[in-house]
Formats: structure tokens, sequence, C-alpha cells
């Protein structure tokens, strides 16, 4: 494959974000993705601080807008006028019933904790913007009030780690790593389910009208004991590995920050390599990765995806040698796909277009590609670096002419290349613009 020409990707990149932009921030996509959603703001930011640092900055803040007085960043904050363009809307969670929501209506639900990392990567490439706005100082106390709740509230394992207590949550909804815990799940719901997103997505590529019932009832259940992680029964509990792996990483931003703005950074270190020392319990030996803990049951989720993977983006990772040596292997990059698939191809549910069973996406393939530089780095130790590096490239290559070839598709099919989902995503035009940039991925 060969690279698209750097100026015609980041015109069509820019005119993507601009196009998806809602006038403080940018919508997934138009049509699928009306409101804003969390982890996507995170990887939008990432792009967008190439190209216009002031509206990176705008990106996280007005996320930050939607924070509740406990800490929480929710999944979605909401546009009212857009509410019966996508279900569950805000007329579903009502949390301005809620004494510890903020004005702007969202769901209850969280999402994957990149924003701390995002924070500190739109300051590092143009301090100037961020210095003008005091934006460090301004969003610190509230990424440190998110990953409070998360310490607080979510440590329902006991060990450290942050649980989902929702598929959604994981930002791999429909990941085979659900599957068995889901499968205890009544699938009838009281609110009525409707599915706005089929009018833009094949039904073949989206989550089962089953998996739809199951998602409904368990966040009714979320909803109706006051969406308090303290008190109440939750049905699915679960330790993620990219979820870990992410706020451990943005565990090691916010100590960044706080020695840029003349804050303590050792809470923030300790905390980042308590967590990248926890996540070892998820770590399977036969498998090669890490895998989910059902938390409920105490058991491991014995399942090769891409969440498994992703906890190199951290260089202190107790197992990275193995897992890189996963991710090289048959199941994920042995052959050569176009990107990293989110299933290992092995598996006899892999499925190519199935949204989070098996299609390669842009955001995961790219955190895979800074683990592979993470850990081909000249520091790093690693027997195969250049094989490593190499990868690397080829990746980004191909993320970046898939990106662009396809009008910035939501996922892939490893296998062929060919486009799914929706269509002028916005973190697939973010992360080939970054890449473009090459700046964070080094
Ligand atoms: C997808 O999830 C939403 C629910 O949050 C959905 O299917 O309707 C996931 O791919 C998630 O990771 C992403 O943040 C969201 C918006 O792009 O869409």
């Amino acid at each position: 494959m060969t690279s698209p020409v750097p100026e015609s990707l980041a015109k069509a990149a820019i005119a993507v974000l601009n196009r998806n932009w809602a006038g403080s921030h940018t919508l997934p996509a138009t049509g699928l993705y009306p409101h804003q959603w969390s982890w996507d703001s995170g990887f939008i930011a990432l792009g967008l601080r190439h190209v216009d640092p002031d509206r990176a900055q705008q990106e996280l803040e007005s996320l930050l807008n939607g924070q509740w007085d406990d800490g929480r960043l929710p999944q979605i904050i909401y546009d009212v006028s857009r509410d019966d363009d996508y279900s569950p809307g805000a007329s579903f969670w009502r949390s301005g019933e809620h004494p510890d929501a903020p004005i702007v209506p969202t769901t209850g639900l969280i999402q994957p904790p990149n924003h701390a990392w995002a924070a500190w990567e739109v300051h590092r490439t143009n301090p100037e913007a961020s210095e003008r706005n005091s934006f460090l100082s301004r969003v610190y106390p509230r990424l440190v009030a998110w990953h409070e709740y998360l310490a607080t509230r979510r440590n329902r394992g006991g060990n450290g780690l942050a649980s989902v207590v929702h598929p959604w949550e994981s930002g791999m909804d429909n990941s085979p790593l659900w599957d068995e815990a889901l499968a205890r799940v009544p699938d009838t719901p009281k609110h009525e389910i409707r599915r706005p997103d089929l009018q833009h997505a094949d039904a073949g590529e989206r989550p089962s009208a089953k998996e739809y019932g199951r998602y409904f009832w368990l966040a009714e259940q979320y909803r109706d004991h006051g969406c308090n992680d303290l008190e109440g029964e939750d049905s699915f509990v679960l330790e993620d590995p990219t979820f870990n792996a992410l706020w451990a990483r943005s565990e090691l931003a916010l100590a960044d920050i706080a020695r840029t703005i003349g804050k303590d950074p050792a809470p923030h270190d300790e905390r980042a390599q308590a967590l990248t020392d926890a996540l070892e319990t998820l770590f399977d030996t036969d498998l090669g990765l890490y895998v989910a803990r059902d938390v409920t049951t105490g058991a491991l989720v014995r399942k090769s995806t891409i969440s498994g993977l992703i906890p190199l983006i951290l260089a202190r990772l107790h197992s990275a040698q193995p897992v890189l040596q996963t991710l090289m292997g048959p199941g994920f990059l042995g052959s050569k796909p176009h990107m990293v698939p989110s299933y290992d191809i092995r598996a006899d549910d892999f499925e190519p277009a199935q949204y989070w069973r098996g299609p390669a996406w842009f955001n995961m393939t790219w955190l895979v590609i800074l683990g592979l530089r993470t850990h081909s780095a000249p520091d790093a130790g690693a027997q195969d670096s250049g094989l490593y590096e190499s990868e690397a490239q080829r990746l980004a290559t191909n993320l970046q002419e898939l990106a662009v070839r396809h009008g910035f598709p939501e996922y892939i099919d490893p296998l062929t290349g060919a486009p799914h989902g929706t269509r002028n995503f916005s973190w697939t035009a973010a992360l080939a613009l970054d890449l473009l940039k090459a700046e964070t991925a080094q």
C-alpha cells in the first residue's frame, strides 16, 4: 500500500472534522451518533490539536461541562434537539432528576478514560495556545475528580482496577469478552427499544436485537438504582484491560500536568504504577495477552481480543514481551492484515464485518501502533525492535490510506480492507491526521 498524498489526506480529514463540528464539540458522526461521546472526544482532540489547538481544548472542556458532582465523566452528553435520532436518549436517562448530575443532559454511564492523556498531548503540541487559556490549570482539578471517581466508585473487584457495569462503558460494545456475562442478563427491558442506528448502518454490522434488549435492561437497572455505585445491584461488572490501560496512561499524563502547573505529581505516578501492577491479574499466560475478569464470579474471560493488546501503550508493562509475540502471531498480525483485527482471526466466531467481533478499528490500530513504538524505542530493550517499528510503519501507512480511500469509515474488514459502519467518522479522521503529523506516535 502506498501512502496517500499528505495534503489530500489532511484536507479530507479536516473537512470531516469541520462537518461534524457542533459549535463546542465534535459529533462522532452526524447521522448515527448525533451527540457528544466521551472517549471519542479524547481521540478527536488528539487530531484537532495539530490544526486548531483552541478547538482541541474546547472539545475536552465541553465534555468536562458534563461532569457529575461525584466526578464521573458521562458516556454521552445529549443534544435534546436530536433526542429522537439516537436511542437510548436523554428522555431515557432523565439525568436532570439526579442531584449529582450537571445542567446538561447526560447518560449515567461512563467510557474509557483517555481524557487526561489527550489533554496533556493537546498542551504539549502547542504550549503557547494552552498557556494563553490556562488550559492545564483549568482542566486539572476536573480530571483529578474523574480519576477519583474511578478509584473510589469503580474499584468493584477490590484490587484497584476499575470495573465497567455495562458493555457500552468499555467502548467495545459487543466484544466477545462480554458474551458470557451478558447471557445471564434478561433481554426484556421495560423501555421500548427503538433502533434509529439501523437507518445509518447495516443491521448485520450492528449489535443484535437480543443484545440491545440486554443493553437496555442493564441501563435501566443502573438508572433505577440512581446510578449509585456504592449501593444497588449491578448484574454486569467486569474489569477490562483497555479501560484500565488508558486510565494508567492518563494517570501518567496527570503526573506530567501536575509537574507543569506546580502540583505534586507523586500520587499520579504511584497510581499509574499500581494500575500497571494490577493489570497483571488480568494476564493470561496461555493466551499470551490480557483478558477481562468477571467480578461477579471472579473468573477470567479467556478470549483473545484486541482489548488485551492495548496495555502495550504502557512502557512499564510487565508482560510486554509475550503480548508483543501474540500481537505479531497468527491470531492478529501474523498474516499481515490491513489493520489490527478486534478479535483473533482464528476464533470460530470471528466475524470480519460485525462491529467489535472482528473488524479493525482505527482507534485501536492507532493504539497498537503506539504500543509497538513504545516497545521498539531504543531504551525499551526489545529484541525485535526493528521488526516492531517496521510493523508500526506498515499499519500507520495502511490506516491513513484506508481512511482517505474509503471516506473515513467507522471500521474495516481487516482481511480485505473493505469499509463498514458509518462514513465520515470523526475519530478515524482525527487519528489519521495525527499519524500524518506523526507527533504522538513516535
Ligand atoms: C459505539 O457505541 C455506541 C454506544 O456508546 C453505540 O453503539 O451506539 C462504540 O463504537 C463506542 O466505542 C463509541 O464511542 C460510540 C460513538 O462513536 O459508538
